[in-house]
């Protein structure tokens, strides 16, 4: 299937340049196996790149303008690179133009380039499309002017160009986008930013995300808020406590010893971020030793955390999830990524899948008349040069 979007993203840059690319640059869209909503709070998380990915072709232009096209959009837009990035009501174009901005803050004079992209992601489905085209954005321009970004850094640039658009994310999409490696998911310490990789390897069961079809508009002002809500929680606990640093040194009981003194809403989004910290050691280890059971009943208690703690589910998402929870052949649901609709994370034993998928897609259309989209995703590299043979 990539080998298609290849083809059709050379292809169209050669129709429109009229010359080949110079680079090729495939970045990959992001799951996330558990640890959700934590990367800004200092914790762990368990995400893997996937093979759903954005092709980019790149080629100098020895102009100080650069032409971008986003070929499934039928859209262009042109960069003059010497005046400063302001926000466009094209919003696709500002994750771009948050990438040159943040190359113009590092002190990179950049010469212009021509770029076209196409992509297999699903926009608005929890994959991080937008880190995708950050970061492979960021890391073509880097190849094709020998900036000598190294690709940590890339990450971090690309979650300030998402900053700059107006999310105040943390580093996990960004990072697992960059830095993915086929079959393995990345343990990452948000914190230090270190990092480990493990076997992702799911037994009897398939990893399957069922895709809501839907987004709620309520996802970037509620995300900046629960960001906030954590900040006021952890300065309470850190006065409270003088061996609290971050959320990562609490237990359950520090925050519920705080319950009456603070408001409901930040005891609620503390308590989901202590518990799910703990939550990703328990799953990681139960990862490793094979006992994907345990796994799938962590990812249970995350979808109950971020449904009623953390408030970022929607009647869509818990419909699926509460459906799955009834079937014996799956063992773990949860929603993914920042909520108010997108994907749901499932595990399902092999061999259940077509029976779970039909009967789900019937009940969830009944009841939301609404079709359920289903990706069957593996796991994939990160951010990398395309090298035909
Ligand atoms: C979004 C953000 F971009 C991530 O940084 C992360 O916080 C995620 O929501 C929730 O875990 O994808």
């Amino acid at each position: 299937m990539n080998e298609m979007l290849i083809n059709k993203t050379t292809t169209f840059f050669r129709e429109i340049f009229t010359s080949s690319p110079e680079i090729i640059v495939l970045s990959p869209g992001r799951i996330n196996i558990i640890g959700e909503h934590i990367d800004y709070n200092d914790g762990f998380v368990l995400p893997a790149a996937i093979d759903k990915i954005i092709c980019f072709a790149f080629q100098k232009n020895n102009t100080n303008q650069s032409k971008i096209i986003a070929i499934d959009l039928n859209e262009e837009f042109v960069i003059d690179l010497a005046k400063p990035m302001q926000l466009s009501d094209t919003v696709w174009t500002n994750y771009l133009r948050g990438v040159i901005e943040q190359l113009n803050i590092k002190g990179f004079q950049l010469e212009g380039f021509n770029c076209v992209f196409s992509s297999n992601i699903p926009v608005g489905s929890g994959l991080s499309s937008s880190a995708a085209l950050e970061c492979g954005f960021l890391y073509g321009i880097n190849e094709l002017f020998n900036l000598n970004i190294k690709p940590i850094d890339i990450a971090l640039l690309g979650q300030k160009a998402e900053h700059w658009v107006g999310i105040n994310c943390g580093i996990m999409d960004q990072f697992a986008s960059v830095m993915g490696i086929e079959n393995k998911v990345l343990k990452i310490d948000c914190k230090t930013l270190e990092h480990q990789y493990h076997d992702a390897n799911f037994n009897d069961y398939s990893l399957i995300l069922f895709d809501s079809n839907v987004k709620h508009s309520l996802f970037s002002s509620a995300y900046n808020t629960r960001r906030e809500e954590c900040q006021e929680g952890l300065s309470i606990l850190k006065n409270n406590f003088p061996s609290v640093n971050s959320f990562r040194d609490c237990t359950e009981d520090h925050i519920l010893s705080l319950r009456n003194v603070i408001s409901e809403n930040v005891f609620k989004r503390c308590h989901f971020v202590i518990k799910e910290i703990e939550r990703v050691s328990l799953a990681c280890a139960a990862l490793d030793s094979g006992k994907i059971e345990t796994l799938g009943k962590l990812m249970y208690e995350t979808h109950e955390g971020l449904s009623k703690d953390y408030e970022v589910s929607c009647a869509e998402l818990d419909m699926i999830v509460a459906t799955l929870k009834k079937e014996e052949a799956v063992v773990g649901s949860r929603l993914m990524g920042g909520g108010f609709g997108g994907c749901t994370i499932n595990l399902i034993k092999k061999g259940h899948e077509a029976i779970i998928k039909d009967k789900l897609s019937a009940l969830y259309f009944d009841t939301f008349g609404i079709e359920l989209k289903i990706y069957e995703v593996k796991i994939g590299n990160g951010t990398s040069l395309y090298n035909p043979l």
